[in-house]
């Protein structure tokens, strides 16, 4: 896979150097190049945005740095990723969609956004463009977020984890629920013992008490995910039990 990620403030971007991204990389896995909108200015001041027009407050991006940047950067079969407030939630099921696409384009603005006009453009030529938010805050711009849905997506990269049981048991996959608690040794720590069923050796007791585990934490954190599971029949009658 292929990912360009386009931003005034690139330094933002170094800690895609680091681990699991980092090692793709090096690996042939993944291609990551991030560029300085402002390459694409042709003005001596290298202007990235201007007033909101119509009135308000901060600044806007101007379209035509953008267009410039996304026309070199974009191919038919590229994904733009729009970091946005305002966008679609970020979730694993996209992350794993976007998992499948050949090249990601993340176009990062800072301020109040980048022109409507940018989004609209790409979308009428035929290139999938996802307006996309990593949660119900707000950020200073989509450096931090494109970080975020980047980690998400590269790990799901065949080949990328280690072992890919890892992937399928952890909260958010395909199990639909919370992961339950790990433990490592000591058995004991601070006056704290390991849940017994985990030391007993007994495999189909050690599952039962995860499933439950993980069932119980859903319930009192994520009810919305629980509710959804049993929606598509994914809890068997001991779960309900
Ligand atoms: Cl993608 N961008 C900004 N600026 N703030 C956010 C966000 C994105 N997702 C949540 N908050």
């Amino acid at each position: 896979m292929k990912i360009d990620v386009i931003s005034i403030f690139p330094a933002y971007l170094d800690a895609l150097k680091l681990s699991l991204v980092g090692k793709a990389q090096e690996s042939g896995l993944l291609d990551v190049n991030v560029r300085d909108l402002r390459d694409w200015t042709t003005d001596r001041h290298r202007t990235v945005d201007d007033t909101p027009t119509g009135g308000g407050a901060g600044m806007v991006m101007k379209p035509d740095v953008w267009g410039n940047a996304l026309d070199d950067v974009l191919q038919r079969e590229s994904t733009l990723v729009i970091p946005t407030p305002s966008g679609e939630v970020f979730t694993q099921a996209l992350a794993a969609r976007l998992a499948q696409r050949p090249h990601l384009v993340f176009a990062c603005g800072r301020y109040e956004g980048i022109d409507a006009r940018v989004a609209q453009h790409y979308r009428a030529a035929g290139i999938a463009t996802v307006e996309a938010s990593i949660g119900d805050y707000v950020l200073n711009g989509g450096e931090v977020a494109a970080l975020v849905m980047i980690e998400a997506v590269a790990r799901l990269i065949p080949g990328m984890v280690g072992n890919p049981e890892s992937l399928v048991e952890e909260s958010h996959g395909e199990a639909g629920l919370l992961e339950y608690p790990v433990y490592t040794k000591p058995v004991s720590w601070r006056g704290i013992e390991i849940p017994a069923p985990l030391l007993s050796g007994h495999h189909a007791n050690i599952a039962r008490w995860r499933r439950d585990r993980a069932l119980e934490k859903t319930a009192a954190i994520r009810p919305d995910m629980l509710a959804a599971l049993r929606d598509r029949g994914g809890l068997s009658q001991t779960d309900e039990a």
